[in-house]
C-alpha cells in the first residue's frame, strides 16, 4: 500500500492517489506582466516531460499591480491552478512557507516568477527527485552554470553575488555552491519531518540549505543560467546600494547561523 509520503521516491508512474504528484509554488510580487507566460510554460513542459499531475500554486502578497487578478482568472479556467492570496504581511519566505503548508504534491518545487530562472530547468530539477534526491537545486555557480543577469551596469552586482555565496560555502561548507538559489524541487516528507522555512526574505534559503545538509538529506546542485528578468522589476534592489544592505543582512545571518545564534518563532 503506498502513502503520500512515498510519492516521488523512486518510481516515476503515477501513484492511485487523489493529491497530485508534483506541486510548484510561484510566490509573487508585481509579476502581473510575468505571471500568466510563466504559468503557460511550465505547464507545457511539466506535462510533456512528467504528466500532467502536477499544480501551480500561485501565492500573491496582495500586489499593487493586481497579479493575484491574473491568476484567479487562470485559476477559474484550469483546476491545476490555485492561488492564496495573501494579504496584510508581505514576506517572500512567509508565501513560500503558506504555499509549501497548502501544498497537495509528493514533490514541491519553485522559483521566481520573472523567468530569471528557466522554466524546462525545473522539469530536471523535479526529475532528481524522482530518481532519489531529497533536494535538488538549481545553481549558478556550480560547473555549466552562470549568472549572466542585467545590462553592463549590474556588473557589479552579478560579483557581489558570487562572493557573497563564496562567502557563505566558506562559512556553512564548500561542497554547496548555490545558497542564495531559490530554484529548488524538494521532496515533500523532509518538511513532514521538521524541515522548516524560516527568514522573511532570500536569508530563508540560507537556512534551508544548511539545516538540509546538517540532517543529511541527499541533495544535488544543476547548473542553469539566471537571466535578467523578462519583465517588471526587482524587489531586491535597483543598484549597487540595494543589494549591499541586502547581501550584509545574509552575511550577518550566515555568522548567527553558524554560531547557533538565530532564534525563530513560528509566524
Ligand atoms: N509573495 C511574495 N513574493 C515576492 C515578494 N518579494 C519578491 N517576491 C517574488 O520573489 C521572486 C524573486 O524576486 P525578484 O524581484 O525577482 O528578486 P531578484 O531575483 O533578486 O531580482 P532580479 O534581479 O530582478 O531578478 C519573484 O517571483 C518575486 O515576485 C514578497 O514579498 N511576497
Ligand atoms: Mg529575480
Amino acid at each position: 500500500m503506498k502513502n503520500a509520503d512515498t510519492i516521488g521516491k523512486n518510481e516515476n508512474k503515477m501513484p492511485n492517489t487523489n493529491r497530485p504528484r508534483i506541486s510548484v509554488i510561484l510566490p509573487t510580487y508585481n509579476e502581473r506582466e510575468n505571471i500568466s507566460e510563466l504559468m503557460g510554460e511550465l505547464s507545457f513542459y511539466i506535462s510533456k516531460y512528467i504528466g500532467d499531475d502536477f499544480e501551480l500554486l500561485v501565492v500573491d502578497d496582495d500586489s499593487p499591480d493586481k497579479t493575484w487578478q491574473e491568476a484567479e482568472r487562470y485559476s477559474e479556467i484550469d483546476h491545476r491552478i490555485r492561488l492564496i492570496h495573501r494579504t496584510g504581511q508581505r514576506s517572500l519566505a512567509l508565501a513560500i512557507s503558506e504555499g509549501i503548508r497548502e501544498a497537495k504534491g509528493g514533490i514541491i518545487a519553485w522559483m521566481d516568477c520573472d523567468f530569471s530562472m528557466p522554466t524546462y530547468r525545473l522539469v530536471e530539477l523535479i526529475k532528481k527527485v524522482f530518481e532519489g534526491y531529497d533536494v535538488a537545486v538549481g545553481s549558478r555557480f556550480v560547473k555549466g552554470g552562470k549568472d549572466v543577469r542585467g545590462p553592463a551596469d549590474s556588473w557589479s552586482i552579478v560579483i557581489l553575488s558570487r562572493l557573497m555565496n563564496s562567502f557563505i560555502s566558506f562559512v556553512l561548507g564548500a561542497s554547496f555552491k548555490d545558497y542564495t538559489s531559490g530554484f529548488v524541487a524538494v521532496r515533500r516528507t523532509i518538511f513532514d519531518n521538521g524541515i522548516k522555512i524560516n527568514g522573511n526574505y532570500g536569508e530563508y534559503f540560507i537556512d534551508f540549505i544548511y539545516n538540509s545538509r546538517k540532517r543529511g538529506y541527499k541533495i544535488i546542485e544543476l547548473p542553469y543560467y539566471c537571466l535578467p528578468r523578462r519583465r517588471g522589476y526587482s524587489k531586491t534592489g535597483s543598484n549597487l546600494w540595494d543589494y549591499l544592505r541586502i547581501g550584509w543582512v545574509y552575511v550577518l545571518f550566515t555568522l548567527k547561523l553558524r554560531l547557533n545564534l538565530n532564534k525563530w518563532s513560528p509566524p
